[in-house]
This record gives structure tokens, sequence and C-alpha cells, in this order.
């Protein structure tokens, strides 16, 4: 048997003949002959059956998504019929013996390159098969070199990859988005963040970071939320002041932009999608003073607000945009309450906390910040947020026993690789995302009210 061929290496066999196996994309049927694109894990070459060849029979009944292996000679194009757009525009597949490894019924809609243009319900409930679609792997192959490159800079600064636990016996980031869960007779909780376990791990390793699932239960059904999240964390020891954290996360997020632009220029074009500008020095505000902006600019008070709401994020982004030609900004120093009990207090201001967020193109990427490294503190905060000391036992410990400055930061991968490509629903951005309404299928509810796909 011969050695199968990538249809990305096939131009380094010009005049041979190969094996190549694959999907049919394109089939075009001319009477005579049958001209195909063929696609596999890397690419995709036009593929001709001339009426001698002995397979014109097999290619006459051959289908769309049909999975096939051909031998056939890698032929030069034409002059006149090369195309130096498309992958392999140079050559061209005679295809002289093929073979149905399966069948495919007939696809529901127009999978071609130029006919793909389904509403984001279809493409979600048929998943399974838009998968195959290259805007699709596109999207995921930018999603998947962010991760990587996430990996790669943490560990090019010495942070430890650990994997943090799914399952808690209580929640880090308070408020009401937890899927609580039945724990054999008990109750546990799926994790919001792995923060109080990147904490623990911390305190033993300084530098550590996890690339996991993480579960809120957002009971609104909007273009930015997700009930299942890839977070990609980080924790640092010995830090001087939040500002080193925010650099890190700043030099993490430049890295993974220039890896991108490295390795992701064809998909990148492909989408359409510019990378987001980062300057030199991102701007950033504190909360006052970005709500000062939003209504020096566009006149609307959210001053004294808590937070920055939706259309704030997406009117400061547009003002830092127009001042400094950044797409990114952090926001820095909100009141105390507003963030969870482990984010550090202003020493000279504590009403507001060393917690920073940081948007870009109008949508927070990160959250992150300093955190209490002192006990006592940490169980002054405790108490004033209403927790049970005993349900956080394992993180108390490690508190007990000496912890550094510390502080750390958490990306959301979904966010980013919208943002980034400019995708409008952060559905797009994820394989198979979940909402309230949606797990694979849409959720329909039974007459108990238990939902079922
Ligand atoms: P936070 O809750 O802000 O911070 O989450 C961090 C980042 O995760 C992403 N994210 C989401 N993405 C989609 N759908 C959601 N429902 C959703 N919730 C969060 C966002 C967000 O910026 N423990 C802290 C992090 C830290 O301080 O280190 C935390 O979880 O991109």
């Amino acid at each position: 048997m011969k050695k199968r061929t990538y249809i990305e290496d096939l131009g380094k066999h010009i005049g041979e003949e190969v094996v190549v196996k694959g999907w049919v994309s394109v089939r075009r049927d001319q009477g005579k002959m049958v001209f195909f694109d063929f696609r596999d894990m890397t690419g995709t070459v036009q593929g001709v059956v001339l009426p001698q060849s002995a397979a014109i029979e097999t290619a006459k009944e051959t289908r769309l998504e049909y999975v096939v292996s051909i031998t056939g000679k890698v032929n030069e194009r034409p002059e006149k019929n090369k195309n130096s757009k498309i992958q392999n525009g140079d050559i061209e597949l005679e295809v002289l013996e093929m073979t149905v490894l399966a069948k495919a019924e007939p696809l529901p809609f127009d999978m071609s390159i130029e006919g793909f243009n389904l509403d984001l319900t279809t493409e979600l409930d048929h998943r399974a098969l838009t998968l195959r679609h290259p805007r699709l792997q596109a999207i995921f192959k930018v999603q998947a070199v962010i991760i990587d490159e996430f990996r790669e800079y943490m560990k090019s600064q010495k942070f430890f990859e650990f994997q943090a636990p799914a399952i808690a016996p209580a929640t880090a980031e308070g408020g009401a988005e937890v899927f609580e869960i039945k724990y054999f007779d008990k109750k546990a909780f799926l994790t919001q963040s792995p923060q109080l376990y990147k904490q623990i791990v911390m305190t033993a390793f300084e530098r550590v970071f996890s690339v996991n699932k993480v579960f809120r239960a957002e009971p609104s059904a909007t273009t930015r939320h997700l009930t299942e999240i890839v977070s990609l964390d980080a924790e640092m020891a010995f830090i001087d002041s939040w500002h080193d954290v925010r650099d890190m996360s700043e030099a993490t997020v430049r890295y993974i932009l220039l890896q991108l632009e490295k390795t992701c220029a064809k998909e990148l074009e492909f989408l359409q999608a510019t990378l987001p500008v980062m300057i030199e020095k991102t701007p950033t505000l504190s909360l006052t003073e970005a709500q000062d902006k939003i209504f020096e600019k566009t006149g609307r008070d959210v001053r004294g607000e808590k937070d920055l709401n939706p259309e704030d994020e997406r009117s400061l982004c547009e003002i830092i945009k127009d001042e400094t030609g950044s797409d990114f900004v952090y926001v820095y120093g909100y009141p105390t309450r507003q963030k969870p009990f482990y984010v550090y207090p202003n020493p000279d201001a504590p009403e507001f906390n060393e917690g920073m967020d940081l948007l870009c193109r109008g949508v927070e990427w990160l959250s992150g910040g300093r955190r209490i490294n002192n006990y006592e503190q940490l169980l002054e905060h405790v108490a004033t947020w209403g927790m049970d000391p005993h349900k956080i036992e394992m993180f108390l410990e490690a508190f007990r026993y000496g912890v550094p400055p510390e502080g750390g930061f958490a990306f959301g991968a979904e966010r980013m690789t919208m943002q980034i490509l400019g995708l409008k629903n952060i559905r797009e951005a994820t394989m198979f995302p979940r909402d309230m309404h949606r797990i694979d299928g849409l959720l329909t509810h039974g007459e108990d009210g238990t939902p079922s796909a």
C-alpha cells in the first residue's frame, strides 16, 4: 500500500503518483469529466477525473462529503489555469483510481465556501457538520493558537501549570451565578473560577497558571455570556504592586497577538480580521477617571456607578481608540464591595480596591489584580462578605503559613477569540456553546419543567 500524501504537500510531488485521502468538498460533473475539490486536514486540492480514467464510474456516483481514497498524478496546471490566490492553485490531481471509504447523506444546506451563509441557530444546531467548513475551522484554529500561546508565554516566564478542580465545596466569586450540583447525598458547586486553588498553588510554586473550564449559571442570554468557559488563569507571588500583574497580563496579550500574526495570517485574512492594536503602554484609568471621561465625551453621566455597564465599556473603548489608537484599556480601582472578597483594598483609600479589568473593542477580556495576602485581613473580608470560613478552610490554611504579596488574572478564551476576530456573538467563538437555552441543541421543557435536549 502506497503511503498517504497530505494535500498541503502535493506541490512537492509534481509528475508523481500519490495517494490522497479525504472528503469531497466540491463536485462538478461536466458530462464526460468530473471535477472535484478534495479536502483533508491540511487543505484542499482540485481533482479531475478524465473520461478514460478507471475512476470515472465511481466519480459519477460520488457526492459531497463522501470520504474517498484516491490514487492520482500530480500535474502542473496550464499557465492560464493557475490561480496564485488559492492553495494548490498551480497544480491539479489527475484521478487514476478512486475508492469510496464512506458515503454521506445529501447535505441539509450549502457548505461551499461562497454559499455558506447560515443564521447562528442553524449553524449551532448543525455543529457536527458546520465544523467542517473552512470558516469555522479558521476560527477554532485561531482559538487553539491563543490558548497554546498563553501557555507558551506563561511557561517562558517560569509559571507552573496545574490542573484546577471543577468540583468545589464553595464558590469563590460570589453572586448567584453558580451551578449547584447534587454530590451523592450532599451539595457541591461547579467552579466559577479556579481562583482559590490558583492562590493555594501559588503559595507553593510562586508562579502558576491553569487552562480550565469554569462554569457560570448566567441567567441571561447575551452575545458575550456563556455558562461554560475556558478560563486562562495566572497567579504570581512577590509582586511590588498591582502594576506588576497588569504588566504581566499586558505582555501576555502582546505575545499572543504577535504569535497570531506570525502563525495565523492565512486564517486572519480568510476571516477578514484585523488584530487589535496594542500600543507601547496600554492606557490605564481608574474607574472614576473612566466615568469622568465617558461623561465628558458622551454626556452620559455614569459617575459614581459601581461598575461599567456594556454601553460604558463600548464608549470607553471608542474614546480611548480615538485618543490614543489603542484597542485596549485597563480600568482599575473598583469599589471594594463590588469585587470578590480576596481583592486587595487600596491602603490609601480602602473603599476602592486594586482589582482591574482589561477591555478590548468594547468587551471585558480579563479581570485580575492584587490579592489580600495577610491572613487576618482575609478573615475580616470573609466575615464582611458573609462567607462560611469552614467551606474555604483549605484556602485559608495556606494563608496562615506565610504568603508573599501576590496577584493574578484570568482571560476568557472565548471573549478573546470573539474580539480578536470581530465576531458578533461569543457562540461563534465557541465550538460547543452552552447557555441557558442550549446544550448542543436548544433545550425544551417537559411537562414537569425538566429540560430535555
Ligand atoms: P471574572 O469573573 O471577571 O474574573 O472572569 C474572568 C474573565 O472570564 C471571562 N468570563 C466570561 N466569558 C464568557 N461568559 C461568561 N459568563 C464569563 N464570565 C467571565 C471574561 C472575564 O474577564 N477570579 C477572577 C479572575 C482573577 O481575578 O484572576 C474571575 O473569575 O473574559
